[in-house]
Order: C-alpha cells, then sequence, then structure tokens
C-alpha cells in the first residue's frame, strides 16, 4: 500500500493537476476514483469541500490542487518544480493565482455559456488571457526554453495544461480554437504534450469531447 492516496476524478481538470506532478515526480501513489455524481459516504472526512483532488499522506489530509502540488513538491523535492530563487517563487504563485482566478473562469464561462451574447463574451475574456500569457508569461519568463519558466517543467506548466489538453471541447463545441497568432502558447502546448509524465496519463480528444457534452449546453444560433 502507497504512502500518498489520491481521490480523483478521470474527468477533473483539477485533479489532472496532482495526477501529472505524482507522474513526474514518480511518486507511488493508490488511486481512488470518485463518482462526482453519487459520492461514496464518508468522503468529506477526507475531502472536506467534498471535491477532487484530495489526498492523504499517512495521518495527514490536504485538499485543494494548487496546496497539494506544493505540498508534495516539499515531500518529494526531486525533480524540483519551483524555482529556487524568491522572486522565482513569486512569480509561479502569481501565475497560478492567475490561472484560478481568471484563465479557469474564462475557459469554464465560455464552455457553459448558455446564449451567443454569453459565448461572444467568454471569448474575448479568454483571448485576453491567452495574449496575457502569450506576452507576459511565455514571453518574458520562458527565453528561448519549453515550459513556462524556461529549461525547467514547474508546478505552473502543469496547473494549466489540463485545461489545454481538454482545448477540443471548447473548439468541438464553441469552435474556439487556440488563435494562430499566440506562437508560443501553441509551442508551450505541444511541448508539454511531448512530455512523458503528460502522455502516461493522456486522454484523446474525443474522450473530452464526449465527456464534455453534458456541460456545453448548445448556443442557440440567432435568425
Ligand atoms: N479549487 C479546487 C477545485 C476542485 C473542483 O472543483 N473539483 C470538482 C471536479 S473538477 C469537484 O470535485 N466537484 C464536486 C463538487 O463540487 O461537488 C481545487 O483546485 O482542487
Amino acid at each position: 500500500m502507497a504512502d500518498i492516496k489520491i481521490y480523483s476524478a478521470v474527468v477533473c481538470p483539477y485533479a489532472h493537476r496532482t495526477r501529472l506532478v505524482l507522474q513526474e515526480k514518480g511518486i507511488d501513489f493508490d488511486l481512488i476514483e470518485i463518482d462526482l455524481q453519487n459520492k461514496p459516504e464518508g468522503f468529506t472526512e477526507v475531502s472536506p469541500y467534498g471535491k477532487v483532488p484530495a489526498i492523504t499522506h499517512g495521518q495527514n489530509r490536504v485538499w485543494e490542487s494548487a496546496v497539494i502540488n506544493e505540498y508534495l513538491n516539499e515531500i518529494f523535492p526531486n525533480p524540483p518544480l519551483l524555482p529556487s530563487s524568491s522572486i522565482g517563487k513569486a512569480q509561479a504563485r502569481i501565475w497560478i493565482d492567475f490561472a484560478n482566478t481568471r484563465f479557469v473562469p474564462a475557459f469554464s464561462s465560455l464552455l457553459r455559456s448558455k446564449d451567443s451574447q454569453q459565448e461572444e463574451e467568454a471569448k474575448k475574456e479568454l483571448y485576453k488571457h491567452l495574449e496575457f500569457i502569450e506576452n507576459e508569461a511565455l514571453g518574458k519568463l520562458s527565453g528561448e526554453g519549453p515550459y513556462w519558466f524556461g529549461e525547467s517543467i514547474s508546478l505552473v506548466d502543469f496547473t494549466f495544461f489540463p485545461w489545454f489538453e481538454r482545448w477540443a471541447a471548447l473548439k468541438h463545441y464553441r469552435g474556439f480554437s487556440i488563435p494562430s497568432e499566440f506562437t508560443r502558447v501553441k509551442q508551450w502546448k505541444h511541448n508539454l504534450k511531448e512530455r512523458a509524465s503528460v502522455k502516461a496519463i493522456a486522454h484523446s480528444k474525443e474522450f473530452y469531447i464526449e465527456r464534455y457534452a453534458k456541460f456545453a449546453t448548445p448556443v442557440p444560433v440567432a435568425v
């Protein structure tokens, strides 16, 4: 029995973040798949918000993907997934916060938009965030390297990537591809996709298109 147990759901991008960190670090773990429509009794004793991911490590419980990932990075330091300098760590946390408070809400709002006005607004918002990532993150922090912070992969890459793996659903249901002018974003996505840890647990475009059908109700076409 492994020391780490992760409570996960295959469709959940937040759980995907933590699965990527476990995979990248080669940590041994037990995976407990949670049916989010029918959560097991006692689940909130492990995950007080009733959400995945949550982990246990011996007697310790940790929940919230961003917090879990920093915890795992400290407990299993190799390979390190945060920059070593104070400013580097601060930048990583700024981008993780940006993912949680701006990027992910815009992605969800586009996928779940109920009418064409909401859809257009969400597209503009997501475009703006991609532009910000292109210029302010990849343009300034990665140099010529393949990842967010250049040569070394980090928690920031794993924080964003699950939504990029799911982009096929956004394209399919909302006709929104990553705009071609964002060449760095597209290259970054490609680099992540080719990473062994990412490939090991990747799902196909079709998988996400099918799984997201219930969230992406069709937007009525204006006549
Ligand atoms: N802020 C949380 C979000 C986790 C989350 O929203 N998980 C969803 C699945 S993707 C969940 O467990 N939903 C079940 C529920 O809210 O009842 C994190 O970063 O871990």
